[in-house]
C-alpha cells in the first residue's frame, strides 16, 4: 500500500476518502513527527494545501518522497524550489476555483463601496431609528485595475461587464490576446482605478508589491480588493492609509498572518474583513477535492500529475 503523509486535515470526507485508498500518515496528529521519522523512508506523496504548505525541511527529511500533491491553486507556502531540485513534481488544484474567487471578489468590491456588512451592523445594532449611515460609492460605471491577469484576474474582468467598468492591468507582461489594456507601471494603474483588485500568485516575488506608493496612487477615494494573498500587500502601510484618510477603503480576505488579523483593520468602519473563504463553498470546495484525488491517482497510475505548478 502506498504511503501518503497527509500535512492538515481537510474536510471530514475528503481525509475519510484518502484514508480509505491510501495508508495516511496524519502530520497534525500528536506523535506524528516521531512517526515520520520512522515511516520516512515509506513516505511516496505529501499532500497538502495552500495553507498547509511543504517546507524545504520536511522535503528533505523524505528520502523516496515522489510527489506533493496540493490543494488549492496557490503554492507560496510549498518550497517548490526544494522539490524540483530533486525532480519531486508539485500539483495544485487551478481553475475550477476561479469563478468562486472571482464571486466573492465582486462581494468585497460591491460590499466596501456600498458599505454592505457595515449597514448590516448598523440596523442590528438598532441604529437606524437615530439617524442614518453616510452616503456611500456607487460601483457601476467605475474603474477596475487588475493586479495579476491569470486565470482568476480574467473571471473578475469578465463579470465587470455586467456593471459597465472599464478595466485595465498590471502583469510582469501583457497576457497576449487580452481584452483589456496593460499597465506596465502600478502607481500608474492605482492612479487610473476606483477599485484596485488583487489576483496576483503570492511569495516572494510579489511580496508588498502594493506598498504605500501604490496605496497613495489609489488615493482618498480608492478601494483596494485583496483576495490573492496577504504577503502582496504591505500591511503596515495598508493600516497607515485607512487610519489617516490616504485611502478609501478595503475589503480584504487575506492578511499577513492568518487567521491573525491586526486590531486596527478591526477598529476601520471602512474595512470589509473576510476569514479567507475565496474558494468556501460546497460546490468548489468538492470541485477541489476531486481534481487533488485525479493528481493523486494519475500519479500512482502513471508518474504525472494532471495539474503540475
Ligand atoms: C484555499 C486558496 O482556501 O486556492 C488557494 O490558493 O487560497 C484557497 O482556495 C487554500 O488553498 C486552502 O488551504
Amino acid at each position: 500500500m502506498t504511503c501518503i503523509l497527509q500535512i492538515g486535515p481537510l474536510t471530514e470526507r475528503f481525509n475519510r476518502r484518502l484514508a480509505a485508498e491510501h495508508e495516511v500518515l496524519r502530520f497534525w496528529e500528536e506523535g506524528a513527527d516521531a512517526l515520520v521519522n520512522q515511516h520516512a523512508q515509506r513516505i511516496d506523496v505529501v499532500v497538502t494545501s495552500g495553507r498547509f504548505g511543504c517546507t524545504a525541511e520536511l522535503i528533505e527529511r523524505l528520502p523516496n518522497l515522489q510527489a506533493i500533491i496540493s490543494f488549492g491553486v496557490g503554492y507560496d507556502a510549498i518550497d517548490v524550489a526544494a522539490a524540483r531540485a530533486r525532480n519531486i513534481p508539485v500539483s495544485n488544484t487551478p481553475d475550477v476555483l476561479n469563478d468562486c474567487v472571482a464571486d466573492l471578489a465582486f462581494g468585497l468590491i460591491i460590499d466596501s463601496a456600498r458599505q454592505m456588512s457595515r449597514a448590516d451592523r448598523f440596523v442590528r445594532a438598532g441604529e437606524w431609528p437615530s439617524g442614518g449611515l453616510p452616503l456611500a460609492k456607487q460601483v457601476s460605471g467605475k474603474r477596475l485595475g487588475i493586479v495579476g491577469m491569470g486565470r482568476i484576474g480574467e473571471t473578475v474582468a469578465k463579470r465587470s461587464s455586467g456593471f459597465d467598468m472599464q478595466v485595465r492591468y498590471h502583469n510582469r507582461r501583457p497576457v497576449e490576446g487580452s481584452a483589456y489594456g496593460y499597465e506596465s507601471n502600478l502607481v500608474e494603474l492605482a492612479q487610473w482605478s476606483d477599485f484596485l483588485v488583487l489576483t496576483c500568485p503570492g511569495g516572494e516575488s510579489t511580496r508588498n508589491l502594493i506598498n504605500r506608493g501604490v496605496l497613495e496612487a489609489l488615493g482618498p477615494k480608492g478601494i483596494l480588493i485583496n483576495v490573492a494573498r496577504g504577503s502582496v500587500v504591505d500591511e503596515p502601510a495598508l493600516i497607515e492609509a485607512l487610519t489617516e484618510g490616504r485611502l478609501g477603503g478595503a475589503g480584504l480576505d487575506v492578511y499577513a498572518q492568518e487567521p491573525n488579523v491586526p486590531q486596527a483593520l478591526i477598529d476601520l468602519p471602512n474595512v470589509v474583513l473576510l476569514p479567507h473563504i475565496g474558494s468556501a463553498t460546497e460546490e468548489t470546495r468538492l470541485a477541489m477535492e476531486e481534481s487533488l484525488l485525479a493528481n493523486l491517482r494519475e500519479f500512482f497510475e502513471r508518474g504525472e500529475v494532471l495539474t503540475a505548478v
